[in-house]
């Protein structure tokens, strides 16, 4: 009789490592440029389409209700954390809230001027979301609190700290490090690192 259910091999450490990743139990910083200080109470971000719009502060955003995440993430330079507890809200419940047109592309933008680009499918249809804290402690400046965006399955340079605006788009339009030569998509189980990978 045949075998129902799970009949791959047990999900192990390395099994959940990434081509070319050590884990790490730390958590590195990595910004381009100064940490941006920007207090609860001043922190905005709108979402828009290029026609309809909507802003949220640190109220508007939580009153949208925010959920817990248990994930694995990595950073281009090489290190993978495994494990971490991150709070906020999906990024497809703001944009459902802000009623925006879902175009094919998103633009990522963060106090201080620093720039991502992805597919609107990769906030909407994984685990992306709005993220307010880390192992259930606010988000330091540093790792881009009060309110950061997190998008686990893709190199963390897409996780753009100190979030300000996310623009949904017609046309691609590359961002920061996109423009620098990393690689469009960054994929880590295809190793996308660079724009030639
Ligand atoms: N605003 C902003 N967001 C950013 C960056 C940055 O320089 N500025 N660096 C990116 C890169 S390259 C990485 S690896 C991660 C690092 O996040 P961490 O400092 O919390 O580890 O943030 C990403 N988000
Ligand atoms: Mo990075």
């Amino acid at each position: 009789m045949a075998t129902r259910g799970f009949q791959g091999r047990p999900r192990t450490e390395s099994a959940a490592v990434p081509p070319g990743q050590y884990v790490t139990d730390d958590f590195p910083v990595l910004t381009a440029g100064p940490t941006e200080y920007i207090d609860e109470a001043d922190w905005k971000m709108t979402i828009t389409d290029g026609t309809t719009s909507k802003t949220y502060d640190w109220q508007s955003l939580h009153a949208l209700g925010t959920v817990d995440l248990v994930t694995d993430f990595h950073c281009v330079t090489h290190w993978t954390k495994l494990g971490s507890t991150w709070t906020g809200v999906p990024v497809a419940k703001v944009f459902e809230d802000a009623g925006v047109e879902e175009f094919e592309h998103a633009l990522v933008k963060s106090y201080g001027g620093y720039t991502t680009n992805l597919p609107t499918e990769d906030l909407l249809e994984h685990d992306a979301m709005i993220a307010v804290a880390f192992e259930g402690d606010d988000l330091t400046p540093a790792h881009g609190g009060p309110v950061r965006l997190f998008v686990p399955h893709l190199y963390l340079w897409k996780s753009a700290k100190w979030l300000s605006e996310i623009r949904f788009t017609d046309d691609e339009e590359p961002g920061f490090w996109e423009r620098a030569g990393y690689h469009n998509y960054g994929d880590p189980w295809r190793e996308q690192r660079y724009y030639s990978d």
